[in-house]
């Protein structure tokens, strides 16, 4: 039988099968291993994989289709071993607020670098716009919405406390996929999966309250199925991605619009810092590369070098 993992606690899966509707219980196979693999847990949220049904009612894992994407965190600081926190990522959710707190640019272009990387198709989600409403506010959104667009990115504004449309908009990108929703604290992501799963929201605050404590050892993942298609997840202890294996001569590629100018530069090897020839600086220089986006891109740089971006393999 085929299923869809919803929930790791580590020893046990949950894994969601077409036609029952609750959750087989299962365990992986003694012998399990993915080659090379050097992950804590060889089978992740978000995995699809083949059961074996037991007399008792529980399953065992005896496959797992390949994935198209994962995200990962180093099991520890000192580890070399890293625990993949979900995989088969449809997008990424960013929910950011610009009052209340203020997300910094640097913490989004992180952000959307990393998903990049991963792989992963990545969306802004303005929270809090009610908190934007005097003229200069609305044209400081307005600018920010522009920002990202003309890179490519899909944004959109919205109040989880005060709009009655926010959650069918929100659905309309949501609806059929399987979503990671994160942003920094106090941005409004409770409120949303709230929003979004009504009669779960009990249960995602306790969810999120027990991740403090038994972070790294209890729940390491869940999905919570919507109404309407499709899953949210949440993931203990993530406030964005975690590392990634970032370094300097690739760092670059995960900026869309550095990428496409680094076309035109004199070297090939350009890290578009000090470089005669470099078509990034020309760019920024002209404003067809914000500054804000070339002073994230410098500061991924500047952690490469204080070693900060280790391979978290
Ligand atoms: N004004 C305003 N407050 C909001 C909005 N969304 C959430 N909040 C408030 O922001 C605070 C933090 O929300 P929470 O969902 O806990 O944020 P989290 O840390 O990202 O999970 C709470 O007091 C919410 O009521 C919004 O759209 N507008
Ligand atoms: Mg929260
Ligand atoms: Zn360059």
């Amino acid at each position: 039988m085929e299923g869809l993992v919803i929930k790791s606690t580590g020893s046990w899966l949950e894994v969601k099968c077409e036609g029952i509707d609750e959750p087989v219980q299962c365990r992986i196979r003694g012998n399990f291993r993915l080659k090379g693999s050097r992950t804590t847990n060889p089978v992740a949220v978000g995995d699809h994989v083949t059961i074996n049904m037991n007399d008792d009612g529980t399953a065992t894992i005896t496959s797992i289709a390949e994935r198209k994407n994962y995200i990962i965190r180093k099991a520890s600081n000192l580890s070399k071993e890293s625990q993949i926190l979900a995989s088969n990522l449809d997008l990424a959710v960013l929910v950011i607020s610009l009052r209340e707190p203020f997300t910094n640019t640097t913490f989004i272009d992180r952000f959307l670098a990393t998903a990049e990387a991963y792989d992963i198709p990545a969306v802004i989600a303005i929270n809090k716009i009610d908190l934007m409403q005097s003229d200069e506010d609305k044209e400081f959104v307005e600018a920010f919405r522009t920002l990202y667009e003309s890179i490519g990115y899909h944004v959109v504004t919205m109040s989880a406390t005060s709009d009655e449309n926010a959650r069918g908009e929100l659905l309309e990108i949501l609806k059929g996929k399987v979503s990671l929703i994160s942003g920094n604290s106090g941005v409004g992501k409770t409120t949303i999966i709230n929003l979004l799963l009504p009669e779960l929201s009990l249960k995602v605050g306790d969810v999120s309250a027990s991740h403090h404590t038994g972070m790294h050892t209890t729940t390491f993942s869940e999905m919570f199925p919507l109404p309407e298609g499709g899953y949210v997840i949440d993931t203990p202890g993530v406030k964005g991605f975690g590392t990634i294996d970032f370094d300097e001569g690739t760092a670059s590629n995960y900026f869309r619009e550095i990428f496409a100018e680094s076309k035109n530069c004199r070297f090939n090897n350009c890290t578009h810092t000090i470089e005669p020839g470099c078509a990034v600086l020309k760019a920024v220089k002209e404003h067809r590369i914000s500054e804000s986006r070339y002073a994230s891109y410098l500061s991924v740089l500047e952690d490469i070098g204080e070693g900060k971006y280790r391979k978290p393999y």
